[in-house]
């Protein structure tokens, strides 16, 4: 494509980035023009009511969080997307989000392609910069100005049309492009089903989330030990959670198999099988941790965070059959592993005792 070809108004060039970015594979691609972010007020009373937890990385940058021109002179629009990881695979200890390649990595990719073939469009090298998760960007809410769905009573972003279980990425570039028209309407209505499906209470309300009581933040971004009260509401969970999404009518709609190889199951984490699983990551050592899970976002949790994870949801299980490996993650050398398996054996125990 050549600057000629894109010449003239740029809902013209608009239109052609959004067709390049489905090309690419996003499920959903919407555009909105930077400036303050509208619900950076619900963000800072968030933090302020310590829901954040140990995340003290998301106060970092505040500025550029409230407004989105901040990250790099001239950047003024956002071209935010959807990429669907699959919401009909079956449910199991593993959230689905995770049991893949990193996603990162897979929209980075994409969305640096997609900044390439701006700039070769253009005829002019574009100033760009891409968000997935990492950077001081309040995703959900530019993924709403820019039209892709509302806010859930679960937090998440629903897409009519797909569900939540899509990640968002923004590409944030200097260049003046027709905005979509934000998505204003709440299409949950009535409905709580999450709210009355959430194993530990963590969603206080609707749309606000106690991160400190989720089982997502304490299996994967939580460093310390769990809250004893919280540990036996956890379940066979071993890594993340999808209950408040799998119980969404709008999921169990719209989900659609994810379009990416790369974000397939890998075999070992496809299973439902929540001991055969945790009875692996207990066996692992740092080498083999190491090697099992080379590009996988479960890196994230470190191997002490995913052992403590699968010693409780082995706990949870109660079966006489793991108090073996239980024993002897209890005599770890690492306090973590060693608390959470030595918990585990008492529950266990107890409900095995005839
Ligand atoms: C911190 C974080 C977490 C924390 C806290 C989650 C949370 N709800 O705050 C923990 C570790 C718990 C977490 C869990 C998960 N996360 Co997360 N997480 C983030 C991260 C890095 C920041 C989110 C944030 O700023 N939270 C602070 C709160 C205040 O913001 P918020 O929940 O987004 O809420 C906004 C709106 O709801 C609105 N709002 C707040 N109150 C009110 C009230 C009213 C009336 C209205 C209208 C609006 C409104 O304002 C808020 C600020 O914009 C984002 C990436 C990013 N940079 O944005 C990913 C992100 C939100 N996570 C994502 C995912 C996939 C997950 C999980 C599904 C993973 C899993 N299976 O375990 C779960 C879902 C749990 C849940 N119910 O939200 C996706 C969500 C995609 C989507 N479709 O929504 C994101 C966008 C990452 C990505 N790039 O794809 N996550
Ligand atoms: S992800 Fe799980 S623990 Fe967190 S709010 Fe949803 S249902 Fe509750
Ligand atoms: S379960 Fe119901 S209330 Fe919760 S996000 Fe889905 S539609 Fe909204």
């Amino acid at each position: 494509m050549t600057a000629a070809t894109v010449a003239g108004p740029t809902q013209g060039l608009a239109a052609l980035i959004k067709a390049q970015a489905y090309g690419l594979g996003f499920d959903l691609v919407g555009i909105t023009r930077l400036g303050p972010a509208e619900t950076a007020p619900m963000f800072d009373d968030w933090i302020s009511r310590g829901y954040a937890g140990e995340m003290s990385y998301l106060q970092r940058w505040a500025d550029k969080r409230r407004d989105t021109r901040l990250p790099f002179p001239g950047a003024s629009s956002a071209i935010v997307v959807g990429l669907n990881y699959g919401g009909t695979a079956p449910p199991g200890p593993i959230a689905r989000y995770a049991r893949g390649d990193d996603y990162h990595d897979l929209m980075w990719e994409k969305l640096d392609s997609l900044h390439d073939w701006i700039s070769t469009a253009t005829g002019s090298p574009i100033s760009g910069k891409s968000y997935v998760d990492t950077g001081p960007i309040l995703e959900r809410d530019l993924a709403r100005r820019a039209g892709l769905g509302w806010f859930g009573k679960n937090t998440n972003l629903i897409n009519p049309g797909l569900g939540s279980f899509f990640f968002i990425g923004a590409l944030l570039v200097d260049l003046e492009l027709e905005p979509d028209t934000p998505f204003e309407a709440d299409r949950c209505g009535t409905c709580t089903r999450c709210l009355d499906a959430c194993p530990t209470d963590a969603l206080i309300a609707e749309r606000v989330l106690d991160a400190t009581k989720c089982i997502s933040y304490l299996t994967i971004e939580a460093r310390g030990a769990m809250p004893v009260e919280l540990r036996d509401k956890i379940g066979s969970l071993i890594y993340g959670c999808d209950i408040c999404q799998d119980v969404c009518p709008w999921n169990q709609s719209f989900s659609r198999d994810a379009t990416f190889p790369e974000l397939d199951a890998r075999t070992a984490l496809a299973s439902n099988d929540s001991r055969t699983i945790a009875r692996e990551i207990l066996g692992l050592d740092t080498e083999r941790f190491r090697a099992a899970f080379k590009g996988s976002p479960m890196k994230r949790a470190k191997l002490a965070g995913l052992k403590r994870d699968a010693a409780v949801a082995l706990g949870n299980q109660g079966n006489a059959d793991d108090i073996a490996v239980l024993t002897e993650a209890a005599a770890s050398p690492d306090p973590l592993v060693s608390e959470h398996a030595s918990w585990a054996l008492g529950q266990l125990k107890a409900s095995v005792r005839p």
